[in-house]
């Protein structure tokens, strides 16, 4: 059965999926907001979020479980790295990325209007989104990809991730907000060459521009 997405355009947990999906040139029906199809979607999960994947008549949410579920059904090529220690350092990577980096931002995006801020609550995950980032700093290596020098999962959560990051630093005061991170401004440079990665960030950022537009 083809797969269907529960996907936005907007969302950085989709873009996630949605780079796998890219690299692994997988056909898939992707269901975009405000669709008669979307709707849809609280009758299969109460988790209601996006993304969701339908395939097989397995309802899977969550970006990571979905992630980890195309690498189990054997899609290729595999973002897995399959030595254990590079594949526990690829998921150490994308928990950071979304424990450390996410959550914070997550929060800060609750706090963009100025008119209604709680200043306490932003300088609070202001440190923790720093703490986060020099985390992700310590365990890349400055190359072009997170880990095994290629594509893998964990530059899927990342690539998204970092591209709202440099969007949220300058909301709150950051100038030129990845400089502090040499290793992380170099990945996230070098990552962009990627065509499925570029693809993605595209994605998002016309989505983006598209909202701020008011459209
Ligand atoms: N942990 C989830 C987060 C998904 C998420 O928060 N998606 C947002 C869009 S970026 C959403 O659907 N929000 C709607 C809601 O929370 O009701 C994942 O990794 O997929």
């Amino acid at each position: 059965m083809t797969m269907k997405l529960f996907d936005s355009l907007l969302s950085p947990y989709a873009g996630r999926v949605r780079l796998a999906i890219y690299a692994k040139g997988l056909e898939v029906e992707f269901i975009m907001p405000q669709t008669e199809a979307a709707a849809t979607l609280p009758s299969y999960t109460p988790i209601s979020k996006l993304p969701t994947m339908l395939h097989d008549g397995h309802v899977l949410p969550e970006s990571e479980v979905i992630n980890e579920y195309l690498e189990d059904i054997g899609t290729e090529p595999s973002l897995r790295p399959s030595d254990p220690i590079l594949c526990a350092r690829m998921r150490l990577l994308t928990r950071i990325g979304d424990l450390y980096i996410m959550y914070p931002m997550g929060e800060l995006f609750g706090q963009i209007s100025p008119v209604d801020r709680d200043q306490m609550k932003v300088d609070e995950q202001m440190v923790e989104l720093a703490k986060g980032m020099s985390w992700l700093d310590h365990y890349l290596d400055g190359t072009s990809y997170a880990i095994d020098n290629r594509l893998t999962l964990a530059d899927c959560a990342l690539v998204p991730a970092l591209f709202f990051y440099e969007q949220i630093g300058p909301m709150f005061g950051m100038v030129a907000p990845l400089k502090k991170y040499p290793k992380i401004e170099a990945y996230f440079k070098g990552i962009k060459e990627n065509p499925h990665a570029a693809r993605v960030l595209k994605e998002i950022d016309a989505a983006l521009q598209k909202m701020m537009a008011g459209g």
